[in-house]
């Protein structure tokens, strides 16, 4: 069977970028914008004058002087600034049980909600309400909780810093901890690990280390469709002649060769620049292997060199000075044998040596990672073997050389510097208590695991959401969904309409808010926001477009309102702090004084970096050192049944998270469909399966420990260069298969990436042509 005969597949011989990104982006602003919106924003993307792309937390260039073209971040910013429109006449006219059998493409697709809406049981509809009626029934709900610990209150990593942290004190001051946040299912491997490492949950490199080292590894991250404008600095590297290693069960092609917009004559010749020197197909799962494996290399090697008298190829200086717990990660390395590391990998002994030969050469080294890495069951040790790697040879804390962990939303990393955590440390509870003169909640919170587990259990019963899609980007679709429907009170603070506002709790509400595009006026005039990006770079934001509606309010101005329905004796002047959003960042300083002189400092174009410790080799740990940790084994995931396969759930070209902007996965050859299984031809032949048959998926193991049966069914296989053992599909369709218990204990983050699966011929008929629109593919 030729691959032709798949509807919808057909391998992508092109570059990143290029003329097909061009075409892209044309096709995602026609179907979105209106011409004068459309050449008025993209103008005003990552400008020092303009807004923060609401795409990727990569940072912009310190000299932002011309449009730095990215095609996702065009159909980010083109999603946000579209034309159309969700009416309160649409929604009189549809009931919510007809909008359910809408696909998530659809939900989205119908535009920007321009009223605030309440659920209406009799009519089974959405119907518009006044702001102060809303805010009313919200404070009305939440107060008659027996106790604030029964509400979560979720953020998603678009809100600003000034939102958020308006947000966190409300929270506080209305008494929980309860603060289930994207990050939790994103990065908390991260920021759990790598303060037990470093000192510092943050990476620890700027942009401008990346123009001065000289070896980069890409672990378990797809920057041509996540972090788009990360190319070009992969480009300029690899142009000098850095070699770029690359760590993925999957070819991704942004990591193979990219073609540059921004160069004219590359564009024109058809040129593209090679990124990856090196590309190791590892199995899912097997990074520890591989980094233990380099590890093993560097200390033979290094013993080697000192018995002839040269240089270790370990820093022993800056290990002696700065860490503690070599001995002990030696031992553990040294016990791990070649052949356990080979078969966890999948990767020969000498593949793992010749990538640990380019790190032990390179004086200067850049580790990069992403969603491969963290979202495992042993995502904190995965992370904290990143780091040792890294500290071995003294890779951390000088130019040219660090940690670098791709973030996701635009201000995930923002929300958490300024109060979004489930586990308040003694300083921040200080700065509230010394700003504000309430006690906040000391008890921790739940996260987002803890927070759907509580209301599946009916221990919590109010659900604020913050922006995001939380029921559909959580693990275990359909159990999440039917404990979403247990909750008295469900509010949605949203630009678009999604899956989860239509899972209706006794009291249901959706509030419309501004976007990051669109200018934002209050009672001193327009105002601009701040965000974080993945490199401790603080900057302003703010949006130029005309707001989709009048009725739009800025996310502080909602808050506010929330806040002051909900506390009749709050301490906060909330009006006066959105009045002029100045004043918030003077609250965000004396809370958290890592911000001092917040709104001077920011008003200089490019903004500021916040101080990471660790970047300046200063380790806050208990013993004021960097700590080598051990990962016990080399299972990052629960043990696969003999016939099981390793299934990944990954984001096509044309999506981005739970919005899909389109049905297409370019770079992976993918048209017009979701309902894809990416196969090993060896697999499928083991199995009895051809590319183009359909196939049903059975979650296995740790996903049915609970006697439930996990599984989608009807997804059509295709061949494709994928580690042997590994298949990927997309996320969210393959979240049925995961259980909200299959997640890395140390951090809560879902095992996304590891999911163990049994895939057999589908019960469904088979019909290859069939060419069903993606469905929220709920078996
Ligand atoms: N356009 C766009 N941009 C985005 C997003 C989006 O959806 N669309 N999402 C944003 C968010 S919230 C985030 S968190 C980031 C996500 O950015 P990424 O971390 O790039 O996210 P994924 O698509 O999940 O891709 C993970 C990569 O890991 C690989 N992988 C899977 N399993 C393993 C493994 O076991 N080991 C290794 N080494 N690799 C593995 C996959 O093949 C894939 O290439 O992007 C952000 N930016
Ligand atoms: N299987 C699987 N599941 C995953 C992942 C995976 O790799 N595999 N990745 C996980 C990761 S890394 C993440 S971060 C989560 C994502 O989880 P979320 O952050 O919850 O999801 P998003 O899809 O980004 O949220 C999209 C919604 O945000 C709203 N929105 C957009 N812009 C704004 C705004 O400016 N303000 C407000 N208030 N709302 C806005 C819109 O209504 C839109 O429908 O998913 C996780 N789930
Ligand atoms: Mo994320």
């Amino acid at each position: 069977m030729s691959d032709k005969d798949v509807p919808g597949f057909e391998p992508y011989d092109g570059p990143a970028g290029g003329w097909g990104a061009l075409g892209a982006v044309a096709r995602a602003l026609s179907g979105q914008m209106a011409i004068a919106r459309e050449s008025i924003a993209l103008h005003k993307v990552n400008q020092p004058q303009g807004f923060d792309c609401p795409g990727c937390a990569w940072p912009d260039p310190k000299e932002t002087s011309s449009f730095e073209f990215c095609e996702n971040g065009a159909k980010a910013v083109s999603w946000e600034a579209t034309a159309k429109r969700v009416k309160p006449e649409f929604f009189a006219t549809n009931k919510v049980a007809d909008l359910w059998n809408l696909t998530d493409y659809t939900l989205e697709g119908l535009g920007r909600l321009t009223h605030p809406l309440v659920y209406d049981h009799a009519s089974d509809t959405y119907q518009p309400i006044g702001w102060d009626a809303a805010f009313e029934r919200i404070g009305a709900a939440l107060r008659a909780l027996p106790d604030p610990d029964m509400a979560e209150f979720y953020t998603s990593g678009r809100a600003s810093n000034e939102a958020a942290f308006l947000y966190q004190l409300f929270v506080r001051e209305f008494g929980t901890n309860n603060f289930p946040d994207c990050s939790n299912m994103c990065h908390e491997a991260t920021s759990v690990g790598l303060p037990q490492s470093l000192g510092s949950g943050k990476g620890t490199v700027t942009l401008d280390d990346f123009e001065h080292c000289d070896a980069i590894f890409c672990i378990g991250h797809n920057p041509g469709t996540n972090h788009p404008r990360m190319l070009s600095t992969l480009r300029e590297a690899s142009l000098r002649g850095v070699p770029i290693v690359v760590l993925n069960p999957l070819p991704e092609r942004g990591l193979e060769r990219f073609t540059s917009p921004q160069h004219p004559v590359e564009m024109i010749t058809n040129r593209s620049v090679r990124i990856a020197s090196t590309y190791y197909k590892l199995k899912i799962g097997g990074d520890v292997a591989v980094l233990k494996g380099m590890m093993k290399y560097l200390l033979v090697e290094d013993a080697k060199a000192l018995a002839e008298g040269m240089p270790g190829v370990v820093d022993h200086d800056f290990i002696e000075a700065n860490t503690s717990g070599f001995d002990a990660l030696v031992a553990d390395v040294e016990a791990t044998e070649w052949h356990a590391i080979e078969r966890k990998s999948g990767l020969t002994r000498a593949e793992i040596e010749h990538a640990a030969g380019i790190y032990a050469r390179a004086s200067k080294v850049i580790v990069c990672y992403g969603m491969g890495i963290t979202q495992h069951a042993h995502g904190t040790e995965n992370v904290q073997q990143i780091a040792n790697l890294l500290l071995m040879r003294g890779n951390i804390g000088r130019e040219g050389a660090g940690i670098c962990p791709l973030r996701g939303h635009s201000n995930v990393q923002g929300d958490r510097t300024v109060g979004i955590t489930e586990k308040p440390n003694a300083a921040l509870n200080e700065g509230i208590r010394k700003t504000y003169g309430f006690e906040p909640p000391v008890e921790h919170g739940h996260d987002a695991v803890a927070a759907v587990i509580a209301i599946r259990e009916g221990r919590s019963k109010a659900l604020v959401a913050l922006g995001g899609n939380l029921a559909v980007a959580m693990p275990d679709t359909e159990e999440t969904f039917a404990a979403m429907r247990g909750l008295d009170l469900a509010v949605h603070i949203a630009t678009k309409l999604n899956r989860s506002h239509l899972i209706i709790a006794k009291e249901s509400l959706i509030l419309p808010c501004l976007g990051r595009t669109e200018l934002d006026e209050q009672a001193t005039g327009p105002q601009a926001v701040t965000v974080e990006d993945s490199m401790s770079m603080v900057h302003a934001s703010a949006g130029t477009l005309t707001p989709a509606s009048e009725h739009l309010r800025s996310e502080p101005w909602i808050v506010r309102g929330i806040a002051n329905a909900t506390l009749p004796d709050t301490k906060v002047d909330w009006d006066r702090l959105v009045g002029d959003y100045n004043l918030i960042r003077d609250d965000i300083e004396k809370v958290f004084p890592i911000f001092y002189d917040f709104n001077k400092r920011v008003n200089v174009p490019g903004g500021f970096r916040l101080r990471v410790a660790a970047s300046e080799r200063a380790w806050d740990t208990p013993d004021k050192r960097a700590q080598f940790l051990i990962a016990r084994g080399l299972d990052e995931d629960e043990p696969l049944g003999d016939d099981d396969l390793m299934l990944t759930t990954i984001r096509s070209h044309d999506q981005y998270n739970t919005t899909i902007y389109g049905l297409n996965d370019r770079y992976r050859g993918v048209t017009g469909r979701r309902d894809v299984i990416f196969m090993h031809e060896k697999d499928l032949a083991a199995r009895g399966l051809r590319q183009g048959d359909r196939i049903d998926v059975f979650a296995t193991g740790v996903n049915v420990a609970d006697g439930k049966e996990r599984a989608v069914r009807g997804f059509t296989a295709v061949a494709f260069d994928i580690a042997e053992g590994s298949v990927a599909m997309y996320y969210p369709e393959g979240n049925a298969l995961i259980a909200l218990e299959s997640h890395d204990r140390r951090s809560g983050t879902p095992a996304y990436k590891s999911v163990p699966v049994r895939i057999v011929a589908s019960t469904l008929p088979a019909d290859p042509r069939d060419k069903r629109k993606a469905s929220h593919a709920v078996a």
